[in-house]
């Protein structure tokens, strides 16, 4: 099997430490994401293990344009990481920005599933694997995370179903469910605002995009009989609270 990794959102975070862990394993890895000078970054780093691609998830006609365009020596792909999501502010549903909400599950769950369809024929050709980055919010609710919980709950669901659709073909498909991890995905959802941001990691040990790259690793090595449906992480200290109940 070819090691060709398709990496969505790979300038930061969970997708640039999954970069570097399989370029460090011996695969070439084809990264996209939003900012170009990110990119040139990694380009430069790995050289001609990486292969950049500047995209945005939304641009779901430029996704299509992007796989049939792929360059010899980089179609061959085995691993699909669906990484690349964001999470809108965590308003009240009733107090949210509209427009926010829509943003987040355009890039969540339209430009996913716009990309995994394009890359499937290469993917069963190849027997290769399919890692969705869901999140704990898709399994328990807390305050502010309605639109972000749900496009993660998909995400997970879409994996789950995907692998009946997929039966026979030998394609694998993993739905990654972490929980606090220090990236800027929290900077993202704060709009920006370091302080809020940073307070959200106060005083907690948070897992690292590293953490969660090995385990991404981990995945993708395992032997081809075996599939991980699901798998959920969390820092040891997060934890769950109970049922919210209002009193007057
Ligand atoms: C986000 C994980 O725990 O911050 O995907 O909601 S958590």
């Amino acid at each position: 099997m070819s090691k060709i990794a398709f990496i969505t959102g790979a300038t930061a975070g969970i997708g640039a430490a999954t970069t570097e862990v399989l370029i460090g394993d011996g695969w070439k890895v084809i990264g996209t994401g939003r900012r170009k000078e990110r990119l040139d970054t990694l380009a430069e780093k790995f050289g001609s293990a990486f292969h950049p691609i500047v995209s945005d998830m939304r641009d779901l006609e430029d996704l299509g344009r992007i796989v049939r365009q792929l360059p010899k020596g980089w179609r061959d792909v085995s691993l699909l990481l669906n990484n690349a999501g964001l999470a809108p502010p965590m308003d009240d549903f009733q107090n949210a920005d509209l427009d926010k909400q829509l943003n987040a599950m355009r890039t969540n769950m339209d430009g996913l599933i716009a990309i995994t369809r394009h890359l499937l024929p290469t993917l069963i050709d190849n027997k290769g694997a399919i890692i969705n980055l869901a999140s704990v919010a898709g399994s328990y609710p807390y305050r502010g995370g309605a639109v972000y919980g749900a496009t993660k709950a998909f995400l997970t669901q879409f994996s789950l179903s995907l692998r009946s659709d997929l039966s026979g073909t030998g394609v694998r498909v993993t739905s990654i469910e972490p929980g606090m991890v220090e990236t800027e995905f929290t900077l993202v959802r704060t709009e920006g605002d370091k302080e809020a941001s940073d307070t959200l990691y106060a005083d907690m040990n948070p897992m690292t995009a590293k953490d969660i790259a090995n385990a991404i690793h981990w995945v993708a090595s395992l032997p081809p009989h075996l599939n991980i449906n699901r798998l959920e992480l969390m820092p040891t200290s997060q934890s769950f609270a109970g049922f919210a109940v209002h009193r007057d």
